[in-house]
């Protein structure tokens, strides 16, 4: 267990992986951190900016000289929120050892777990989901993981709460305000509308903690939505990876109206693929269009509840950046808990390359389609469980604090119907408030601050 508030001294810590590399880097944060630097013979060049020294530190004998970069944060203007230090050199295991006890022989003490992080979550920078996130990030052990880590990061989860504790308290205010003059008979708040806003809040709540809820589910099959513009080769795909002529192919754009569902194995998943009509703005009205929009939207619940969305684009379309760029932004709209995989079809030409996390595929030539049946694989085995320990743990923390919110808030509107006197509400609203401060961290506890952050490594 760590001490909480003990943010005085300055830390130390190898900040690399511990695995070979060319470069290697140690991090130091605390007030004496410049002056650190300088007691290894290194001479920052300002106090007051961000800036790069090229030097050379002593390490004694066996070691001698070894050329060290160092970037300094002279201010509180750092990730930590306190004056910082990297030191970069090569990435040797010993060498970095070395400087670590140089550092400490002159002033610096061992960084404990996560102290890195929770100074900089401590200082503001970060907000306890977002520092969960920072941890999931450090043992992200698949791609997969790492991604979601990093949406939280994003503020995915915290964002939302912070939005929703913000509102809660508005009205709380308003509610304490109209306790003041329960004498004189004055509301702030009606009791239709403070009942209306609660139930709102009670419901989005719920969503979010369903949201997290999936993560866990223990499914037996699992959906994936092919997503993208008409004659991208969805349909064509979704043969391909079944192995039969299920969906219709032509090279008319509008082809799939209805979503095509087609159950096949993959690895040990059963998964149910939906083909869905091409993403189109429908805007007449003929029985045509008519039919269009019907399928436009059936498309799109199919891609809401799907777990994996498949998103294709024509990769020799000469509008791919475009397209690309029109399906990741409609993802990032639609974003649930689902994962996104990212599929460039017709790639015929064994020459034509994409980036990833674009997987080149081409049904003319059975290109990437293995790739694909091991990315979805993978997703799924991220999806069915098999999520770093950190991020599961994030889930269930926030889940219990979301419920406990959730439930304040029932509470409350319960009051609020009885006709129960308004400081009954305030208390439940005051609670719900808390807990959905735990998510965030905006209120935290030694406790919960010991359970984050001592499951971080050391140098994190
Ligand atoms: N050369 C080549 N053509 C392909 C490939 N995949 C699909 N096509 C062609 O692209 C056209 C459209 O394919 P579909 O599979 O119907 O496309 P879709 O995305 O389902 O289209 P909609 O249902 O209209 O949204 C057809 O003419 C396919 O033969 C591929 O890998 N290589
Ligand atoms: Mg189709």
């Amino acid at each position: 267990m760590m001490g909480v508030v003990e943010v005085g001294e300055t830390i130390v810590a190898i900040a690399t992986p511990s695995t070979p590399a060319v470069r290697g880097a140690i991090r130091m944060s605390g007030s004496e951190a410049i002056e650190i630097v300088r007691r290894l013979g290194i001479e920052p060049t300002s106090h007051a900016r961000p800036h790069c020294v090229d030097d050379q530190v002593d390490l004694g004998e066996p070691l001698g000289r070894v050329p060290v970069r160092a970037l300094l944060w002279p201010t509180a203007r750092s990730y930590t929120g306190q004056p910082s230090v990297e030191l970069h050199t090569y990435g040797s295991l010993p060498i970095l050892q070395s400087l670590v006890d140089a550092s400490i022989a002159v002033g610096a003490r061992a960084a404990r777990p996560g102290e890195f992080t929770m100074r900089a979550f401590l200082a503001g920078r970060l907000d306890l989901a977002q520092a969960e996130a920072v941890l999931g990030v450090i043992d992200a052990e698949s791609r997969g993981a790492l991604d979601h880590a990093l949406r939280q990061l994003a503020g995915n989860l915290s964002k939302p709460i912070e939005r929703l504790r913000g509102e809660l308290l508005d009205l709380l205010a308003d509610v304490e305000a109209g306790l003041d003059f329960v004498d004189e008979d004055i509301q702030f708040i009606e009791d239709g509308q403070l009942t209306a806003r609660l139930t709102l809040m009670a419901e989005s709540l719920s969503k979010t903690r369903e949201q997290l809820e999936l993560r866990r589910e223990d499914k037996s099959n699992w959906t994936l939505a092919l997503r993208g513009l008409p004659n991208a080769g969805k349909s064509s795909l979704i043969n391909a990876m079944a192995g039969r002529d299920a969906a219709i192919v032509t090279d008319v754009a509008g082809t799939t109206r209805d979503v095509v569902a087609i159950t096949m194995q993959i690895g040990d998943f059963d998964v149910t693929f939906a083909d869905t009509a091409g993403l189109e703005f429908v805007e007449g009205d003929s029985p045509e269009d008519q039919i269009m929009r019907v399928a436009q939207s059936l498309g799109g619940r199919a891609g809401h509840d799907a777990d994996i969305r498949l998103w294709c684009v024509d990769v020799n379309h000469r509008d791919f950046i475009v397209h690309a760029d029109q399906m990741r932004r409609l993802a990032n709209e639609k974003r649930r808990s689902s994962i996104d995989l990212w599929v460039a079809t017709k790639c015929d030409d064994p020459a034509c390359l994409v980036e990833p996390p674009w997987i080149a595929t081409s049904v003319k030539t059975g290109r990437g389609l293995e790739t694909l049946r091991q990315s979805i694989e993978r997703s799924l085995e991220q999806v069915s469980g098999n999520d770093s320990a950190s991020v599961v743990g994030t889930a269930a923390r926030c889940r219990g604090s979301l419920l406990a919110a959730e439930q304040a808030i029932e509470a409350a509107i319960g009051f609020v119907r009885g006709g129960d006197g308004h400081e009954y509400v305030s208390s439940e609203l005051r609670l719900a408030a808390s807990f959905l401060g735990e998510v965030t961290g905006a209120v935290y506890t030694d406790d919960i601050l010991d359970r984050v952050f001592s499951r971080f490594c050391i140098g994190k």
